[in-house]
Order: C-alpha cells, then sequence, then structure tokens
C-alpha cells in the first residue's frame, strides 16, 4: 500500500530509471540493440528491479503511465544513439492495458515524432498471452504500427497457451524464445530439439528470433549453428545503466 503511493510519485519525479540489455548478431557478435528494462531508485529501499513493482502497478492500472514513461525515454535515448554506425534499435515491453487503449498508437506516434527516433528503430514487446486478449482491437493497431515501419515482438514465446495456428494472424516481426528453452539447449536433446523447430518455423515465416537468456559459450556456438540470429542474455551483457551502453557501444567488436 505504502509502495502504490509511492510508485505514483516515483513516475512523475525521477526515480524511475532505465536499464539497457544488448541484443547481438549471432553471427558477428555485433550489437544489433537494446531492450529496455525499468528499475525503481526508490529513496529508502534502494534500486527495486520490477518484480518488486510491475505486477502492483499491473493491479492498479499505473502500469499505463509507467510504460508510458518508459517508451518516452527508451526512445529519447535511442535516438541519441544514431549516430554510432551500428544504429543501435531500441525494444519497450507493452502490457495489455496499453494496448487495449484507443490512444495507444497515438503513444507510440507521439514518442517517435518528439524524440525523432526513426520508426524502424523501435520494437514493441508484447506477450502472447496479451496479444490473445482482444485481438480483435490489437491486430489492426499492430498493423498500423508496423506499416510505418514499427517492429512487433513476441515476448516469452513458448510460454503462453497460444496454438500455432494464431501465429500466423498476428502481424508481428519477431519472437524471442523463453529463456525455459535455452536453458535446455545444451543439456536436454529433446529440449535442444524443440528450440531447434522453433527456430525453424521462425525462418519459415519469416520472422526473426532472439534467444533470450544466453548464460554460457555452448548455447551461443548451439544457436549459430542452427541459423538462429539474435541472442541476448548475461554472456553478452547484463542489463547496464545508459553509461554502460556508451561503454558497449566503445568496445570493438
Ligand atoms: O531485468 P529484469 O529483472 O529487468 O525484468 C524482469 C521482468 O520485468 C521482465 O519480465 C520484464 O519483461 C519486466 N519489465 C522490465 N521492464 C519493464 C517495463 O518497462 N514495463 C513492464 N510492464 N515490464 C517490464
Ligand atoms: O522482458 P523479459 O521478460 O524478457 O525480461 C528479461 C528478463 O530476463 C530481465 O529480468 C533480465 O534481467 C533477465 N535476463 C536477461 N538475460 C538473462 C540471463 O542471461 N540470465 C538470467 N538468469 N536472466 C536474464
Ligand atoms: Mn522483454
Ligand atoms: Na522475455
Amino acid at each position: 500500500l505504502e509502495l502504490r503511493a509511492d510508485l505514483q510519485r516515483a513516475i512523475f519525479g525521477n526515480e524511475l530509471v532505465l536499464h539497457y540489455q544488448p541484443t547481438v548478431e549471432l553471427e558477428t557478435g555485433k550489437i544489433v540493440g537494446f531492450e529496455a528494462l525499468v528499475r525503481w531508485q526508490h529513496p529508502v529501499r534502494g534500486l527495486l528491479s520490477p518484480a518488486a513493482f510491475v505486477p502492483m502497478a499491473e493491479e492498479t492500472g499505473l502500469v499505463v503511465q509507467l510504460n508510458t514513461w518508459v517508451l518516452f525515454q527508451a526512445c529519447r535515448f535511442a535516438a541519441a544513439l544514431q549516430g554510432d554506425w551500428r544504429r543501435p534499435s531500441m525494444a519497450v515491453n507493452i502490457s495489455a492495458q496499453q494496448l487495449v487503449r484507443s490512444d495507444f498508437v497515438e503513444q507510440v506516434d507521439r514518442a517517435l515524432t518528439e524524440s525523432g527516433l526513426p520508426a524502424d528503430r523501435l520494437t514493441l514487446e508484447i506477450t502472447e498471452s496479451v496479444v490473445l486478449h482482444d485481438l480483435e482491437d490489437v491486430i489492426p493497431r499492430l498493423s498500423h504500427l508496423r506499416s510505418r515501419g514499427v517492429r512487433v515482438a513476441v515476448d516469452d514465446f513458448g510460454t503462453g497457451y497460444s496454438s500455432l495456428a494464431y501465429l500466423t494472424e498476428l502481424p508481428i516481426d519477431v519472437l524471442k524464445v523463453d529463456k525455459s528453452f535455452i536453458d535446455r539447449v545444451a543439456s536436454d536433446a529433446q529440449g535442444a530439439s524443440v528450440t531447434e523447430a522453433i527456430i525453424a518455423m521462425s525462418h519459415t515465416m519469416n520472422l526473426s528470433t532472439v534467444a533470450e537468456g544466453v548464460e554460457v559459450a555452448e548455447q551461443a556456438a548451439w544457436l549459430r549453428q542452427v541459423r538462429c540470429p539474435i541472442g541476448q542474455g548475461y554472456y553478452w551483457s547484463r542489463p547496464v545503466d545508459e553509461d554502460g551502453v556508451h561503454d558497449l557501444l566503445a568496445r570493438p567488436t
């Protein structure tokens, strides 16, 4: 309860911060983008992870304001990175409560216009459960944004209840394969074959694939071998602050 009033203040104050985790082209090791991950620099409790406050933000509806702040902030930071030769893209997490709002497309447009970030440098990450919610409203909104160049990713892919059939109907560009699959690829033949099938399916559907939660070289090597294009995980970098992003981009690749 105390946290709830605090969070409202934090969103409008200066207590939220973004960390950024790179996504990396597996073939070359080149950074291609970042995912924005929110933290709360609480005056008393210290740096809080999203697990400590995002569920509460979802329950109270504050997640709309929270994620809108994240969207604008991440676009501004990404726009400032566009001078780098890699032109890194920025991925932000979008919640169901944002997607079902009639002003969602307008918010994304405003974030792009105000920041100057090219639309094709922004990726919206949506979980399967979110997408399945209100397909009738959500599909035209996502299609509209995609027609301007914004990319749409299904986050935590493989953990939802979805049938594979619905994937062909969704206006999406990227599958982010959940860490639980990546955990198994180097150790467990059955786990590996499922993941390989997901990656093959992505190729067939002209989707890009991001392997999440890559922690060790064996996983990266296996993913390269099955032609997964992109990876993300502690193996390359933990989420880092803005200075950390500049340090990563300054490193020779
Ligand atoms: O780094 P990590 O502990 O940062 O993130 C934990 C979880 O919190 C992830 O599942 C991620 O999707 C979620 N998360 C991170 N940033 C945001 C955000 O800005 N908005 C929402 N709704 N969830 C986020
Ligand atoms: O949005 P999403 O649910 O995918 O958020 C990614 C979450 O996974 C964040 O909490 C992030 O800090 C975490 N994460 C990213 N890479 C790794 C990794 O290699 N190992 C582990 N254990 N967690 C990771
Ligand atoms: Mn995500
Ligand atoms: Na994920």
